[in-house]
């Protein structure tokens, strides 16, 4: 008989299918009654979840034969981590395989924000080239100012791909780290230096409004901010009042609150470029990623340790 996972969330269909091929997968997201089927399963020992859908404390307390919660995702802000470590439960994610993905999902938020490539596709479909002429001209690349909030494995790899394109780099975070870039200690402070903010640090209570309204106003008028993080780290409100304000030029923006709903204010923006966190939502990085959660999955089952444990 094939050992019982409890799944949180759909997956990306292959890691799903061959999830399904090796385990006896219980759906969670599928139950009518989903208090009958945590009741029903409360001896699992392995649950599979994604990284925007987490897991929650009254969840694994239906769940104490919980030992294992493994994430589809990098990000495990949504898992309540300090109930896992109480509780003794291991963690897994996804880290590495989807850095490069990510990292240039926020390249190409950056180009279509300050190239307004969104809003440059429009113009030409709405017919405004042929009735109105050339599109507003836009801001360049080369010379800016980048702030990079979070210099992680992510945040490290936008840097980089910023270089090529002759932008200065500079970076906040709670640590120093061994590169050239100038560090800020203080984000006020590389706000105001900043012409771009880029959010890459992790989701979670740490970070949660880190980028406030008074880095935004620092930011200013000319200000573009880009975030492939976790809608937490901003104070959405501030960034729409400000968006609508003029207070910021633009945004391109693949996290939210509340996600997959996105306020109607962002959505009547031309300014601004929204993406359905798609970062890492290429094939090839959802098999690798969804490769880590089964080899996870096997380790924990074969009593080895862990491949890529939190
Ligand atoms: C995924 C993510 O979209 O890795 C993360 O933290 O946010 C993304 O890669 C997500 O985990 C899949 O639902």
């Amino acid at each position: 008989m094939s050992d019982p996972v409890l799944l949180l969330s759909a997956l990306h269909e292959p890691t799903q299918g061959r999830l399904e091929e090796r385990y006896k997968v219980h759906h969670l997201y599928k139950a009518t009654d989903k208090a009958a089927l945590l009741a029903s399963m409360s001896q699992c020992p392995v649950a599979v979840t994604t990284g925007g859908r987490g897991i929650d404390a009254a969840t694994m307390a239906a769940l104490p034969g919980l030992k294992l919660v493994a994430c589809f995702g990098v990000g495990v802000d949504a898992i309540d981590l300090a109930y896992c470590k109480a509780h003794g439960i291991a963690v897994t994610n996804t880290p590495d395989v989807l850095t490069d993905d990510v990292a240039d999902l926020a390249i190409a938020l950056l180009l279509a924000s300050l190239r307004q490539v969104v809003a440059g596709d429009r113009w030409v479909r709405e017919g405004h080239w042929v009735s109105r002429g050339p599109m507003p001209i836009n801001r360049g690349l080369a010379g800016l100012r980048i702030g990079i909030v979070g210099l992680g494995r992510i945040g490290a790899a936008i840097a980089l791909r910023c270089t090529a394109f002759r932008t200065q780099i500079a970076y906040h975070g709670p640590n120093r780290k061994p590169v050239d870039w100038p560090y800020y200690p203080d984000l006020l402070e590389l706000a105001r230096w900043s012409d771009v903010l880029i959010a890459a640090s992790p989701g979670g209570e740490s970070t949660r409004g880190l980028v406030s309204r008074e880095v935004l106003e620092a930011l200013g008028p000319d200000g573009h901010f880009i975030n492939i993080a976790r809608g937490s780290v901003v104070d959405q409100a501030a960034l729409i009042s400000l968006l609508g304000s003029g207070g910021l030029a633009g945004a391109g923006l693949d996290v939210f609150d509340n996600e997959p709903h996105v306020p109607a204010e962002l959505i009547a923006m031309p300014q601004v470029v929204l993406q359905p966190h798609q970062a890492s939502a290429t094939r090839g990085t959802r098999d690798a990623m969804g490769g880590l959660v089964l080899d996870n999955l096997e380790a924990w089952f074969a009593g080895k340790p862990l491949v890529t444990p939190v």
